[in-house]
């Protein structure tokens, strides 16, 4: 039998009502505006509707339960280390707001900026990391080049030996990434939101776009019953091209499972965040003790929830490699998500030919960091009906033109 977040909570809360600040709600007939997709990003997007631009009319739907989505299933890097200016920007705008979301929020997001180090194994990261480094210092954004003895000395436990198939040659370090707890930050903005009057439905499941005569948008038909809506905003990682489809919208985009898994908890042992493109693994150490491993993407389109098992082995090899005294440890759970991926890496944000229905999709495996710089800059977007300066770049224009080049930072793994 499976539990919802809602279920567990109403039990906790005796069966009825939700505790003071956080109500399930009952769908209404109309809203100004509806977000489908209660994960971090349409959840962050309703609350800054209603904080920065007064726009508390608005419902948040989702088939599941909020935070059920890519949001509760990431391993929760955060860091602004991108290349192209775009990115760097939307980055950034993110990082600097996660370092004050917990007081924003009054909500303990767990943000640690504890240190995201990226390692180098060849010439060729050499290169491409030490170009990081040196755009993002112009960019105004922390990135520091250190040696495989200092990359040690931030990790001990990181195996920097001469002996090692891929030996360390070097890391970038951005100091303030880090880590943050996932799911705080679904339920954080959500409580944010819910408090300012928008409602959050979950168990309803978007099922359909209906359009005026004219072509605007009218609403969406859900499992719940019709809603109309003067603007609807798709916010469903994964499944955006299902979504947009029933408006007629079709999307670069293809959707791929991501997968990842946490060992037995042990006392803190792991002080950063590493990362490892040519071995292929990222780890980090959560608060309750498991270490936090993530895999690659499956080679193959799929909307499954799990990904292949050669890819998690492969994974757990690469660790041990990097960090021998972790051999001994045992994995608790794995699962999985579903990305969206353009063919540029690089997110969609902004506006769509159907007039009043908007979208932000295509973070790939790479959005959760985006959480807090994503929802404030596409609810001004949504709010002002064009895009908000930082969000501009990202418009689906874009693929008429091929103006963003590949965003080889959006991994920073291969996935
Ligand atoms: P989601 O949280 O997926 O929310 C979308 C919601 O839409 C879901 O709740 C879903 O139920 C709902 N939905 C879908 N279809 C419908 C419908 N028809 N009707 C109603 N609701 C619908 N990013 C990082 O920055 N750092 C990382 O370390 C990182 N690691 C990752 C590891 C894994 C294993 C995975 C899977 C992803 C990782 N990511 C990471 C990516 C990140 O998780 C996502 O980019 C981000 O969480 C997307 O947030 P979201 O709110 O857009 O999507
Ligand atoms: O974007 O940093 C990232 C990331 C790491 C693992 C998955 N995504």
């Amino acid at each position: 039998m499976r539990f919802s977040l809602v279920s567990l909570a109403r039990q906790a809360f005796g069966g009825a009502a939700w505790p003071r600040q956080w109500r399930e709600a009952e769908p209404k007939p109309a809203y100004d505006v509806v977000i489908v997709g209660a994960g971090g990003h349409g959840l962050a997007t309703a609350y800054y509707l209603a904080k920065e631009h007064g726009i508390r009319d608005v419902a948040v739907l989702d088939k599941g339960w909020l935070g059920g989505g890519n949001t509760g299933r990431n391993t929760t890097i955060i860091r602004s280390n991108y290349l192209q200016d775009e990115s760097a920007a939307i980055y950034e705008h993110a990082l600097k707001l996660w370092e004050t979301l917990s007081g924003e929020l009054n909500y303990n997001v767990m943000y640690s900026p504890r240190g995201v180090m990226m390692l180098a194994h060849n010439e060729h990261d050499t290169r491409v990391f030490k170009r990081h480094v040196h755009a993002n210092r112009l960019q105004g954004i922390d990135n520091e080049w250190l040696t495989p003895q200092q990359a040690k000395a931030f990790c001990p436990p990181l195996h920097v030996g001469t002996d090692a198939r891929y030996p360390v040659l070097g890391a970038a370090l951005q100091r303030r990434g880090g880590v943050a707890r996932h799911d705080a930050v679904a339920w954080g903005y959500a409580r944010g939101a819910s408090a300012m009057g928008v409602d959050i439905v979950q168990n309803c499941e978007v099922t359909g776009i209906s359009r005026q005569p004219n072509g605007a948008v009218a609403g969406v038909e859900t499992t719940r019953g019709t809603i109309l809506a003067n603007k609807v905003a798709v916010v469903a990682a994964g499944h955006t091209s299902v979504l947009m489809g029933m408006a007629g919208v079709r999307m670069p985009l293809e959707s791929f499972p991501l997968q990842a898994l946490v060992s037995e908890p042990v006392k803190p042992v792991m002080p950063c965040v590493v990362m490892s493109n040519t071995v292929h693994a990222y780890i980090s150490q959560s608060d309750k003790g498991e270490l936090v491993i993530g895999a690659g993407t499956d080679a193959y389109t799929s909307y499954s929830q799990a990904g292949g098992l050669h890819i998690s082995s492969h994974t757990l090899e690469a660790i041990c490699e990097l960090f021998p005294s972790f051999r001994r440890l045992r994995m608790l759970r794995s699962w999985g998500g579903i990305v969206d991926v353009t063919p540029d890496r690089s997110p969609i944000i902004g506006l769509t030919p159907v007039p009043g229905l908007f979208v932000n999709c295509g973070w790939g495996t790479g959005g959760f960091k985006a959480t807090p710089g994503s929802g404030h800059v596409f609810a001004a977007t949504i709010a002002r009906g064009e895009p908000h300066p930082i969000a501009a770049p990202f418009g689906l224009d874009r693929f008429r033109t091929g103006r963003l080049i590949d965003e080889a930072a959006a991994a920073a793994v291969s996935h």
